[in-house]
């Protein structure tokens, strides 16, 4: 069969680009193995994820407890959907309770679905539970949000490429500015019909932007004093990669509605998941939403083996601690380099800021030299990159990747 014959990179991309729609525009390298903090081409070049496909590989590529309990529960039982019981799942929903200290979670597959699951939760509530009149309540939402792909999700995104010609947009979300507690407090003051406040503690896609200190759990105390659920998006800030758990434990912060996914699974499986207390969760019943996936016995099986391993490796307390010296060790070069001009993050989600314009190509063309010396990252705009390894990486390699881009970003110097 032609595409098992032997592949090289060009062949690969050739394929992509003759058979598959253009919805990406892929960094030119095509991996074809990963273990741990590293992955390889299809020639055998070995490279530093920095990337780990968007935070879902925190516990590092094929890490052998999460393949390993997915190779045995796929020898046993795959998929039964919820139309029966597996034995998988209630362990897992058990597990996963505990751990984040919820009383119940709802299984999705992928982080859009969680969202948008969320979201779902959140008007039923605000009818049976708030008194809202039906139709009109409202969730607030973030300037440059990145929360998912479906039509009601980009409804509420204010990225043009992201929205054009997706239209008629779905109603019922206002938007206000982020880290500003002013325009929360004028929203929820002035809209009575709010239900909920649906924020990233850390807003990824719009450039690894930190909030202020405070922020947080402000704004959680406002949605206490308003009655409106504080749904916290951490599909991307979750499961240790910022240097905690969660990003929101950074200001003691406890979510109504919390959304996970990616790292959920180690990116070895499309998993995610909404929790949320009886109160909010209890207003859904059998029929009203679902998935012929979610909670399958793999995944069930995948997620507690994934969130075990964030706790045996304490993947947390090593992101909080390389990401401090990945901050320091850049910074020692930034305080002399025309071309970086800041180096923001927390734990192991960060970025650099590039002195160029937003539509430069100056960072692409940084990632494709950072390839070259053998590291793989990708722009977030056209002047900012993200640096995200797998958790798992040790203070060595940190600091042997830093040289990598200290050396690439000196090639860049004017
Ligand atoms: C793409 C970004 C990352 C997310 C948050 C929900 C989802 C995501 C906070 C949806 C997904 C992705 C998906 C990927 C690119 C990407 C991304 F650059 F766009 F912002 F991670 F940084 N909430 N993030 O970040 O989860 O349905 O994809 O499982 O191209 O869409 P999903």
């Amino acid at each position: 069969m032609a595409v098992l014959d032997q592949m090289t990179s060009q062949k690969a991309i050739e394929l992509e680009n003759k058979y598959g729609a253009h919805n990406y525009h892929p960094l030119p390298v095509v991996l074809s193995r990963g273990e741990g903090v590293h992955v390889w081409d299809v020639e055998g070049k070995q490279y530093y994820d920095f990337l780990s496909a968007y935070s879902a590989v925190n516990q590092g590529h094929c890490h052998p407890k999460i393949v390993g309990a997915m190779v045995e529960q796929a020898k046993t039982l795959t998929l039964t959907s919820r139309a029966f019981y597996n034995d998988v799942l209630g362990k897992y929903e058990k597990f996963a309770c505990e751990y984040f200290g919820f009383d119940k979670l709802l299984p999705m597959n992928t982080g859009a679905e969680a969202v948008e699951t969320a979201l779902k939760l959140c008007r039923k509530w605000a009818y049976e539970v708030k008194g809202i009149h039906e139709n009109e309540a409202e969730i607030v939402v973030c300037e440059n949000n990145f929360h998912g792909r479906t039509t009601t999700i980009i409804s509420f995104s204010n990225d043009p490429v992201a929205r054009e010609n997706f239209g008629p947009y779905t109603k019922g979300f206002i938007k206000i500015a982020y880290d500003n507690l002013n325009a929360l407090e004028e929203t929820l003051k002035n809209n009575p019909n709010v239900a909920g406040f649906l924020v990233e503690p850390i807003q990824g896609e719009a450039g690894v932007y930190v909030p202020t200190q405070g922020y947080l759990a402000k704004a959680k105390a406002l949605c206490e004093q308003y009655n409106v659920l504080f749904i916290a998006d951490e599909v991307q800030t979750g499961i240790a990669r910022t240097g905690k758990l969660l990003a929101v434990d950074h200001e003691n912060v406890k979510p109504d509605v919390l959304i996970l996914g990616k790292a959920l699974s180690g990116g070895a499986y499309p998993v995610s998941a909404v929790l949320a207390n009886d109160t909010v969760m209890g207003v859904i019943h059998p029929g009203n939403h679902g998935s012929t996936f979610g909670g399958n016995p793999v995944a069930a099986a995948v997620a507690v083996a994934a969130l075990e391993v964030i706790q045996e490796e304490q993947l947390a307390h090593n992101a909080e601690q390389l990401g401090q010296l990945f901050r320091s060790e850049m910074n020692k070069y930034i305080a002399s380099s025309e071309l970086v001009s800041l180096v923001r993050g927390k734990g192991l989600l960060n970025a650099i800021v590039i002195n160029d314009d937003e539509d430069s190509d100056t960072a692409w063309n940084i990632c494709l030299a950072l390839r070259d010396n053998g590291l793989l990252a990708k722009p977030t705009h056209g002047n900012i990159i993200r640096f995200a390894p797998p958790l798992v990486m040790t203070e060595a390699q940190l600091l042997d990747c830093v040289n990598i881009i200290v050396k690439t970003l000196k090639q860049f110097e004017a």
